[in-house]
């Protein structure tokens, strides 16, 4: 009887919390990247409430320790006011560059304004594109123009949207690894970065643990 009400418990605690994620959100007003670092070798800073990059390429990571992203939504607001060719920002994951890595993101090239979802393997050595991009034109950027990248992601396929336009890919699953926001030339000032997180697994089994010793212990005492 005890055991059936603590697995019914735990079963209920991780239904709750897998089926509610939360959106972890970032707005920089308050003049701090929380759990945000710069990769090495590259310069961040918070300017009026909005995080940039001075330093030219590079990228930064998120680092969660008890939440993750097991899909759902990613957005995020830039701006910038100047773009020069081969530009652009990108959300990534496996920033550890210990995994496969999945990208999302808008350029300009010489073909004009981009935005394009793919998937890499990093095989110890270096990135390999694992299917190519799947690409959208768009039409050209405003500078200055706040704007928003939102990107859905499911365990079969990801939809980056920017406005009206957007650009599907099929995924082999859910990336792994830290989230990241990518920007290169130096164009990219971001702004209300919100994810859909949820507990990690261990953490949802020591919930439901936790929360089955004190109903036990009420049912203990009330009898
Ligand atoms: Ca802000």
């Amino acid at each position: 009887m005890k055991r059936s009400l603590f697995v019914i418990v735990l079963l209920a605690a991780f239904t709750v919390f897998s089926s509610n994620a939360q959106a972890l959100l970032e707005n920089f007003d308050d003049g701090v990247a929380d759990g945000w670092t710069a990769e090495t070798g590259t310069t961040w800073l918070i300017d009026g409430g909005i995080y940039k990059n001075n330093a030219g390429e590079g990228y930064w990571q998120k680092s969660t320790v008890d939440w993750d992203f097991q899909g759902g939504n990613i957005s995020v607001d830039f701006s910038k006011g100047y773009y020069a060719a081969e530009s652009g920002i990108g959300i990534l994951f496996g920033g550890d560059y210990t995994s496969s890595m999945f990208a999302a993101g808008l350029w300009k090239d010489t073909n004009g304004w981009i935005i394009g979802v793919n998937e890499y393997s990093w095989d110890g050595s270096r990135w390999q594109n694992a299917g190519g991009w799947n690409n959208q034109a768009i039409a050209a950027l405003t500078a200055g123009q706040q704007y928003t990248l939102s990107l859905d992601v499911s365990s079969s396929a990801a939809t980056l949207t920017l406005g009206s336009d957007s650009v599907s890919k099929s995924l082999s699953g859910i990336p792994s690894g830290n989230i990241g926001l990518y920007n290169s030339v130096s164009w990219g000032e971001f702004d209300n970065f919100s994810a859909d997180v949820v507990p990690e697994p261990s953490s949802i089994v020591l919930l439901g643990i936790g929360l089955a010793g004190i109903i036990g212990f009420a049912v203990k005492n009330k009898a």
